[in-house]
């Protein structure tokens, strides 16, 4: 039997409403000492798990970001140019994706790694107390994705809630943080927007604390309802990567966080430049509202982001291991796990090798040689090559040297 939801019954005549006495529930885990509680920023991701932080990037260095994934786009043979959106129409014009996400070929690109530096130090002023080069940085991919696209099921105008399929509750919405953990501040995701991603365009939507809940008290009373499932060790079907650092929500306890007004869906208008924030443990997922509208194709950089002194070294180890190796990350920087999307399924079921686009055949090439001869991506291969920009802000990021 499933507790229902109530308002904890108290005496004092000031706790008039659940809402009320959970306003004092601050966010709990290893990021609340490095969060500089006097910046709104800061303050909005103790209370409301999310913020969105506007002109993030001046203009000049978005178009310089654009015009990178161009090149790379260019080189890679895909017609699409985000710098003429009309040209990203199609999925035949692009790479693949998982979700709206690109893990394969773009996440260690020196363009993602110019994006996530900026990234670092526009939320090293917002949110920390500790400066950029402290910060440590995940490897997960880049939002690449063509007008058409759009997860489904979309968002219903009439009844807004976080997209979830009614027939195999499989995501789109989700969490990507273990189920095992109740923090809300121990692992951040950040996404950079290059495109506009606006209301009826692919954007980040969360099912964020509504009614004076905070992140904290919103899933402390997700977890209290559905007790079984968050301490459960065992296997979950929707569990997301190999280190299961993430989870699809079932569906009936998004309608159990909906139905009772513990949140609202949240899908802020982006533009180039602005960052939002979201604690990985909040639901969300990319998503679009059902419409006939013409869409903006997405272009953006995700990527999560914690002081490298909390880093455990076998943590940092694991994740230089991963990203050594070509492989892109999960979110989750602590607790770090290979991306479950690092090499396109479908191609690799479906499509014969020798017809897969070419950059496809080149990354799992570059990859069984990094294993075979014991090198790392992020270093040169030999003193006959150069040590390269992004692989400096890659080993930067990491928290290593040469
Ligand atoms: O597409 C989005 O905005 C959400 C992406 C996402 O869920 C993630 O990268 O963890
Ligand atoms: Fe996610």
């Amino acid at each position: 039997m499933k507790r229902q939801h109530e308002p904890p019954q108290t005496d004092d005549p000031l706790d008039i409403s659940w809402g009320r006495l959970s306003e004092s529930v601050k966010a709990h885990g290893a990021l609340v000492p490095y969060l500089d509680a006097t910046k709104p920023h800061a303050h909005n991701m103790l209370h409301h798990g999310w913020t969105v932080v506007r002109n993030a990037l001046p203009p000049e260095e978005v178009t310089q970001l654009v015009s990178m994934f161009d090149e790379q786009l260019r080189d890679d043979g895909f017609a699409c140019q985000f710098a003429k959106p009309e040209t990203c129409q199609m999925a035949g014009h692009m790479p693949c994706h998982f979700w709206g996400i690109e893990c394969c070929l773009y996440a260690l690109s020196p363009a993602a790694m110019q994006a996530r530096i900026d990234m670092r130090a526009a939320l090293a002023e917002a949110l920390f107390n500790v400066p950029a080069e402290q910060l440590a940085s995940s490897f997960d991919g880049v939002m690449i994705t063509h007008a058409k696209y759009t997860t489904k099921p979309q968002i219903d105008p009439a009844k807004p809630r976080l997209p979830i399929d009614p027939k195999t509750g499989a995501g789109p919405g989700h969490i990507d943080q273990h189920k095992r953990r109740d923090a809300t501040a121990e692992s951040f995701q950040a996404y950079l927007a290059l495109t506009p991603a606006c209301k009826t365009d692919m954007s980040t939507c969360l099912a964020a604390p509504a009614n004076g809940h905070t992140v904290q008290s919103m899933m402390d009373a997700l977890r209290a309802q559905f007790p079984d499932f968050y301490t459960s060790s065992k296997k979950f079907k929707g569990d997301l990567g190999p280190g299961a650092e993430g989870f699809q929500l079932p569906i009936e306890q998004r309608d159990w966080l909906f139905d009772n007004g513990i949140c609202k869906l949240e899908k802020p208008d982006m533009r180039p430049g602005d960052i939002i924030v979201w604690s990985s443990a909040i639901p969300h997922c990319g998503g679009t509202y059902e419409g006939k509208g013409l869409r903006h194709p997405r272009l953006g950089v995700i990527s999560g982001f914690c002081p490298k002194a909390i880093v455990p070294p076998a943590a940092r180890d694991k994740m230089a291991a991963i990203v050594g190796g070509a492989h892109s990350t999960g979110q989750q920087i602590l607790y770090p796990s290979r991306h479950g999307g690092d090499f396109p399924s479908s191609l690799r079921r479906f499509t014969p090798r020798e017809k897969w686009p070419k950059p496809y055949r080149t990354m799992e090439d570059l990859r069984k040689q990094l294993k075979d001869q014991g090198l790392r991506y992020y270093r040169p291969a030999g003193p006959e090559m150069e040590d390269a920009l992004w692989m400096q802000q890659m080993r930067d990021l990491l928290g290593i040297d040469l």
